[in-house]
């Protein structure tokens, strides 16, 4: 399976990519203010590539419960400069994590490879944008919008729906003029979901895999973890490392992650035992003996 990202491609059958996460903002959950200075904030995008990150998400919105849209002018009054510098000087493919099809426009031009969009092109211009660019695309589904998302998410069966509409949303980008093969798909932990739909979508997360294109998943540091551990933001690696882990084991090809060293060496033992699964080395053989 490949993935597509402007002239850069993923061949994702055999690795699992990790996608450093920058948070540029006042306010995101579990890292707000520590890397609006461009100095921090280029530091530890480099540190992150230097852990072995493959992809830099950068965000100047956070998209935390409660949280509101940051205008235009001022995500790019913070994303400017810093993805102007880390596309001259870092070998990382940068993300741009918007849901603002005019500063995914300005980042791509800067030199990003990837939109991030937790809205799944809610933007009527981001559609356009992606096929007329060639840049690789995240669909992510959410329930309701960051403002209200965790008043009452309910679903009758998450995985099944969100599996439904993950697939009706890559039609849609296709309708679109959008490849199929730029788009990767993304469930969104944490987005209008209670503890009980993250646990059943990390553990049914193979069901979502119908549409055979690479699954991200982002579940670093979230609330559901602190549900579970009883514990703050700071405290939740290990219990990330093992969902983590559960979903490489089920398909999942892309980990979003604030902690690049520690999720990369859970992903290369994670995938290695999916490999070892009679299945897989059936999969893997026959695909050698074609190549
Ligand atoms: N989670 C967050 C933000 N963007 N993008 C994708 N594709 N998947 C995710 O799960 C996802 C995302 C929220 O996490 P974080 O960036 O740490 O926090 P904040 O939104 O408060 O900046």
């Amino acid at each position: 399976m490949e993935w597509r990202c402007g002239d850069r491609v993923f061949e994702l059958d055999d690795r699992v990519l990790v996608m450093g996460i920058l948070n540029v903002t006042p306010d995101s959950f579990s890292d707000g203010g520590r890397f609006l200075d461009p100095a921090s904030a280029i530091a530890h995008a480099r540190s992150m590539v230097e852990e072995g990150a493959d992809l830099i998400d950068v965000g100047a919105e956070s998209t935390r419960p409660g949280s509101a849209p940051v205008p235009v002018d001022e995500q790019w009054r913070r994303l400017g400069p810093i993805l102007q510098t880390l596309a001259h000087q870092t070998p990382a493919i940068l993300s741009i994590d918007t849901a603002s099809a005019e500063v995914a426009a300005r980042a791509l031009e800067a030199g990003a490879h990837v939109v991030n969009d937790v809205t799944a092109l809610s933007d009527p211009t981001m559609a356009p944008l992606i096929a007329q660019s060639g840049a690789g695309i995240v669909l992510m589904h959410m329930q309701g919008t960051p403002a209200d998302m965790q008043r009452d998410p309910r679903y009758e069966d998450a995985p099944r729906e969100i599996a439904e509409w993950l697939a009706a949303r890559l039609e849609h980008a296709r309708r679109s003029g959008v490849s199929e093969d730029q788009v990767a798909l993304d469930p969104g932990i944490g987005f209008g979901k209670a503890v009980e739909h993250n646990l059943q979508l990390l553990a049914r997360l193979d069901e979502l895999r119908a549409p055979r294109r690479p699954l991200v998943v982002g579940l670093s540091r979230k609330g559901f973890l602190g549900r579970l551990l009883d514990l703050p933001a700071d405290q939740r690696l290990e219990g990330g490392l093992a969902a983590s882990a559960i979903a490489v084991f089920q398909g999942a090809s892309i980990l979003r992650t604030h902690d690049v060293a520690s999720t990369r060496r859970a992903a290369i033992v994670a995938a290695a035992l999916r490999d070892a699964r009679p299945e897989r080395a059936r999969q893997r053989s026959r695909s050698t003996k074609i190549g």
